[in-house]
């Protein structure tokens, strides 16, 4: 039953058609799937898809937006489905996807985890100068900072950070957590960043390393 629900769902991202897409993740959720799983297994093979396509020339810029369109709203409705089992204030988060990039699906599924796992978050969106990073950290006297880079021309924005944190004196005050599909662990090393992870999932247990370290 899931496994042909989940072939569903990435067909939906593939062919871009967000109403579809909409109603298998309604299916997936009245049928009980966790709807993690069915971002997981079902919708973002979807949009990794479409990326293999259009990084090939198979499929074009009015397609890859049709298809990203899908994705924003079924991941809006199983965000909201993602349910909270943990005990709040675990710890604060200022996160965001870094100044001229506006990828922020992936960013946003990390968000509702860390919320549903008891994190304080403040996301501040897509397209965030890393000065309004540190200012909005400083405000809500986060313990992390928290940033999305999905094109190998923004990452920069990642070692800026660091740099900014170092210059301001202010490094050793909040941890500093990468993520996006270029990064890795090697460019979070080689840029100083305390953490980085590779999904959702992974951002959360970082997170919480980061804090028992603290
Ligand atoms: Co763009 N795009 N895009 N795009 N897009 C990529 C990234 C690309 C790899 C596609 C390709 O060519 N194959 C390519 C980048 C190439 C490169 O840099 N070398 C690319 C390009 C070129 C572009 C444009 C330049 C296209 C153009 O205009 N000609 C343009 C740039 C716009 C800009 O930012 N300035 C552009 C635009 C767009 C859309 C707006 C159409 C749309 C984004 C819509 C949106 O986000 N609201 C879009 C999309 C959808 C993609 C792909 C297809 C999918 C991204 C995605 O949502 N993945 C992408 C190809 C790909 O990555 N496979 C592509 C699903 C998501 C769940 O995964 O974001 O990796 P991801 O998040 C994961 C993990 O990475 C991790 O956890 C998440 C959940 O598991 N994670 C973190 C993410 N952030 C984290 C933070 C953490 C920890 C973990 O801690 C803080």
């Amino acid at each position: 039953m899931s496994a042909g629900i989940y072939e569903s769902a990435t067909e939906t991202i593939v062919t871009g058609n967000a109403a579809a897409a909409l109603e298998v993740a309604r299916r997936g959720l009245a049928e009980g799937i966790d709807p993690l799983d069915l971002i997981k297994k079902g919708f973002v093979p979807g949009i990794n898809k479409v990326g293999d396509l259009f990084g090939s020339g198979r499929l074009f810029l009015p397609e890859l937006v049709l298809s990203a369109a899908a994705m924003e709203q079924v991941t809006g409705l199983l965000n909201e489905s993602i349910s909270s089992e943990q005990e709040q204030n675990q710890g604060r988060v200022v996160i965001a996807t870094v100044e001229g990039d506006v990828h922020d699906i992936g960013k946003t599924i990390v968000v509702s985890l860390l919320k549903a796992n008891g994190f304080d978050v403040l996301d501040l969106g897509r397209d965030v100068a890393v000065g309004r990073l540190i200012e909005e950290a400083d405000k809500f006297n986060a313990n992390i900072i928290g940033t999305s880079a999905l094109l190998t021309t923004t990452m920069g924005a990642q070692k800026q950070l660091e740099e900014e944190l170092a210059k301001s004196g202010l490094k050793g005050r909040f941890k500093t957590m990468v993520g996006g599909a270029p990064v890795t662990q090697r460019w979070a090393t080689r840029i100083g960043a305390d953490a980085f992870a590779e999904d959702a999932g992974e951002a959360v247990t970082r997170a919480k390393a980061l804090l028992d370290m603290a």
